[in-house]
């Protein structure tokens, strides 16, 4: 009976064991897909720039040599997204109207809105 109890307890500390192994183990890929995907998601997010009340925010942005940053106006008036050494340049953006591109050098890119030249912001590309 002994010799039973004790082999019972050596089971039950081996399955106690291998769960707190095997349980992390199946659980941290999941965790680990789940967190690759929010900081994709939260990447994707820090390379907008919105334009509400005639302002660009965030008015600086540094992002990495192949960056898409994307414009979006959230004003009920149309605005342009002009770069001042002619990199890019937008249509006139309505509301809701993005406008993207991809930045494939470094380099410091200030722009401007052509219609409210007041509005400026930069991208600094690293
Ligand atoms: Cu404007």
């Amino acid at each position: 009976m002994g010799i039973l109890i004790t082999h019972f307890r050596a089971a039950a500390a081996r399955f106690a064991i291998s769960r707190s192994v095997i349980v992390p183990m199946l659980i941290g890929p999941i965790i680990g897909a789940m967190l690759a995907a929010a900081s994709v998601a939260a990447q994707e997010a820090t390379n907008v720039v919105t334009i509400d009340n005639f302002t660009f925010t965030p008015p600086e942005l540094t992002v990495a040599v192949g960056t898409t940053v994307k414009w979006v106006n959230h004003d009920d008036i149309p605005h342009l997204v002009v770069n001042k050494d002619k990199a890019f340049r937008s249509k006139a953006l309505d509301t809701d109207d993005s406008f993207s591109y991809t930045f494939a050098s470094v380099g410091t890119f200030d722009y401007f809105c052509a219609l409210h030249p007041h509005m400026v912001g930069k991208v600094i590309v690293k």
